[in-house]
């Protein structure tokens, strides 16, 4: 079991369009255990693997109070979106920011699970907004590049600050 380091923005890193996986095999498990801990570690209630600079298209989720739902989404495609929705986010590779973005209110995806087997997910709330944020990061999105340019300006000029006052 290990830790992972998670990017943060505006590392250029997070702007990497994530390739599918061929193939799913005990490196592959190693890596989505790698990053669940990771994830419940933070604490965060997803990961994609952009985030570890890792470039495939692997998401982990678990938006339970018990973690004890752990979602695996391997290759996640988009098969139905409904209503539109506002919410507050945030991110791990954006801490201390939080801000309100516009998503698909109920999603319906599908995908693999780590042994390869297709399943197809209904989504609402906190889990369809998690979805979103993920899958966003696999095509190299961050949540705040949804913002405005001045407000993605005022965010970065603040997590330099941040940064230093940490150092
Ligand atoms: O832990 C996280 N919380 C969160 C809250 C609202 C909307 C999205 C998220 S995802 C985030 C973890 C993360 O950065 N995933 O990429
Ligand atoms: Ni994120």
């Amino acid at each position: 079991m290990a830790l992972l380091p998670i990017l943060q923005y505006p590392d250029p890193r997070l702007n990497k369009v994530a390739q599918p996986v061929q193939l799913i095999n005990d490196q592959t498990r190693k890596l989505i255990r790698d990053m669940s801990e990771t994830m419940y570690a933070a604490p965060g209630v997803g990961l994609a693997a952009t985030q570890v600079d890792v470039h495939q298209q692997i998401i982990v989720i678990d938006v339970s109070e018990a973690h004890d739902d752990l979602k695996v989404l391997i290759n996640p495609v988009v098969l139905q979106t409904s209503g539109k929705e506002e919410n507050e986010e945030g991110c791990l590779s954006v801490p201390g920011i939080y801000e309100n973005v516009s998503r698909a209110e109920q999603i319906s995806v599908k995908a693999l699970d780590e042994n390869g087997k297709e399943f197809t997910l209904e989504a609402e709330g906190l889990l369809a907004v998690c979805i979103q944020h993920e899958m966003d990061h696999l095509q190299g999105k961050v949540f705040v590049e949804h913002l405005s340019h001045l407000k993605q300006t005022r965010i970065r000029a603040k997590l330099k600050k941040q940064r230093r006052e940490t150092l």
